[in-house]
């Protein structure tokens, strides 16, 4: 146990984000809160409490799960990141977030493990420092078990052409919502404004600039956005 507060996260290994959306989220609440931690990367899911990244580690304990995370530091921690938003705004940050985490996140992961190029590029990246060996045996398994998943959660059932479809109109409506607004409810930022950049971020910087990485960065108020909260919560 830690009186400190530790973040446990998958490395980035472009720019300055997490390869995980999940975990540049995280990372950019605490920063944006001014939580005092230690950001620890991790390539291994043992220890994790859901068997998933991110999670933190503070004298509580562990938790796991960015969101249930944020709900935690909003009452241990004393923070109010969004006490300006109306019961209405909450909710339609609600409905933002499933639009990024639960359909451009899988959106994403199917064009990076599972896409024939994506995952050429990935396994490029991600296996950088080992031993071709290593990539041999280990490559196959982590592909077969995201393409599992996806198809279990339904994503990779459709054609390639009908994901892309899907992802550009997710794109577009997050787009439609910003608007010309600096922020998705205004002048100030919010914790959905952290949930949008760390998938639209991990889309436009990532390393495979498939169809809806390019139409993501095709909207400037979106591109746009992603460099407003970065600046906001990783500069200084
Ligand atoms: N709902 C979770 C999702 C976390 C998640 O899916 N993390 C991925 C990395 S992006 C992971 O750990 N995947 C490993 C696995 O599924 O085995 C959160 O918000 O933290």
């Amino acid at each position: 146990m830690t009186s400190f507060l530790t973040l446990y996260q998958f490395p980035g290994p472009w720019d300055v984000f997490s390869a995980s959306p999940f975990c540049a989220k995280l990372e950019a609440f605490l920063r944006w809160q001014q939580v005092p931690h230690k950001a620890v990367t991790v390539s291994r899911l043992k220890g994790a409490p859901k068997g998933k990244v991110p999670y933190i580690e503070d004298a509580n304990g562990k938790r796991g799960d960015s969101n249930l995370i944020i709900d935690y530091l909003c009452s241990a921690y004393g923070l109010s990141p969004d006490a300006a938003l109306s019961a209405e705004q909450k909710a339609v940050a609600r409905s933002i977030t499933y639009l990024c985490e639960e359909s451009i996140y899988r959106i994403m992961a199917y064009m990076r493990f599972v896409d024939s190029e994506g995952w050429a590029k990935m396994q490029a990246l991600l296996f950088a420092k080992y031993p071709a060996v290593v990539r041999w045996l280990v490559a196959p398994r982590i592909h077969a078990y995201v393409k599992k998943q996806l198809t279990q959660q339904g994503i990779a059932r459709h054609s390639r052409d009908e994901i892309v479809a899907i992802g550009r109109r997710d794109v577009d409506a997050l787009s439609a919502m910003l608007g010309n607004k600096p922020y998705f409810f205004g002048e100030d930022m919010t914790s959905v404004d952290i949930t949008v950049f760390s998938v639209i971020g991990n889309l436009i910087t990532g390393p495979f600039q498939h169809e809806v990485a390019l139409h993501a960065a095709s909207h400037p108020n979106l591109a746009a956005h992603m460099q407003r909260v970065k600046n906001h919560c990783f500069s200084g």
